[in-house]
């Protein structure tokens, strides 16, 4: 039973020696020590090249170090390869930290405060309750439920849209690309926290940004894909958007020189929403291998017709 690792070193060590005690019978290797390719059954990465994943005759599961599986080339990963998610409770509530962060930057309007103080400019805002506030959550995954969870007990309306219907206590819930307009119409802030699909694809766009209410905030924690970066300019340019958040970019690191750094009404950060813990996500990589010997299901296993 053998487990190929491939990522950051330091994560590596920790991963190997929880493994090492408590599943004794599992061999942890780190790339690019392979040994003999065929003993590969499980193969611990963020981006496995293709070479990589040829090379591995016996593989059975490929396990993400991240929440997102995007940045694989799935198509090349062998059909009969499982791809299992990273669903780790420090990532998930590092996420939740930064949306409510964000979420209240907006609500509280710190950048005009920020912009104010650069000035020497004393200029109160307008107080809106948190009731009278409406969020609009993209996505009602582990991250998106954990996400309304944190904001309820501010008491802001909120609101969720997904791919399939659901129904969430004390929360408005929109399904498929037939409601996204009567979503986006009643959301004052609104959270990307979907996975990038072909579905999903540039879903920040013009025409999502005219379905806001004029002046709505964006948060954008998903994948920088999910943002068509010249219609958030515009948007900002012509007001339909008041201000955004972005953690997530379509090219990371952001470029020297890209708009989006010196812009008033943005405020970026380097994709650090959130990150999988060394030791948490040790423990769920744990947790599934367990499971899978079990027999048992593995959480986060991808479906691959869907892309998440
Ligand atoms: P999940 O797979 O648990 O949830 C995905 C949600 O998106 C589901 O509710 C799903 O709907 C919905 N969805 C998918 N496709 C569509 C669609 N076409 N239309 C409407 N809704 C759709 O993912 P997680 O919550 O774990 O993670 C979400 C993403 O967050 C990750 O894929 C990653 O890109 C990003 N992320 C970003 C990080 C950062 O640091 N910025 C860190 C970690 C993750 P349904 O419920 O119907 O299936
Ligand atoms: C992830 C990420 O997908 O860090 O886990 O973005």
């Amino acid at each position: 039973l053998v487990l190929l690792y491939k990522s950051e070193p330091e994560r590596g060590r920790i991963w190997r020696a929880l493994l090492a005690e408590h599943l004794p019978q599992l061999e942890f290797r780190t790339w690019p020590d392979v040994g003999q390719p065929e003993d590969i059954r499980y193969l611990v990465a963020w981006e496995p090249s293709a070479e990589l994943l040829e090379s591995l005759p016996n593989l059975e599961l490929l396990f993400s170090v991240g929440a997102g599986i995007d940045h694989m080339d799935v198509a090349r990963v062998p059909d009969q390869v499982g791809i299992v998610r990273m669903i780790d409770p420090a990532l998930t509530q590092s996420m939740s930290e930064y949306v409510v962060m964000a979420v209240l930057a907006l609500h509280r309007n710190l950048l005009d405060y920020i912009d104010a103080q650069r000035r020497g400019r004393w200029a109160p805002q307008g107080i809106v309750a948190a009731r009278e506030r409406r969020i609009g959550i993209m996505g009602l995954g582990n991250l998106g439920l954990a996400a309304i969870d944190a904001l309820r007990q501010f008491g802001f309306d909120l609101a969720g849209w997904s791919r399939t219907p659901r129904t969430i206590d004390g929360v408005d819930c929109f399904a498929g690309s037939g409601s996204l307009a009567a979503f986006l119409g009643r959301t004052d802030i609104l959270v990307c926290l979907l996975p990038l699909t072909e579905k999903t694809r540039g879903i920040l766009c013009r025409r999502t940004f005219t379905m806001l209410p004029s002046g709505a905030g964006v948060i954008n924690v998903g994948r920088g894909g999910h943002l068509v970066e010249p219609d958030l300019l515009s948007a900002l340019e012509d007001g339909s958007v008041g201000a955004a958040v972005l953690d997530v970019f379509e090219e990371e690191p952001l470029a020297a020189g890209h708009p989006f750094w010196s812009h008033p009404r943005i405020v970026i950060t380097p994709h650090r929403a959130s990150h999988t813990g060394a030791m948490t996500g040790g423990q769920a990589l744990l947790g599934n291998l367990r499971r899978h010997l079990a027999g048992e299901p593995m959480h986060g296993l991808v479906r691959r017709e869907l892309g998440y």
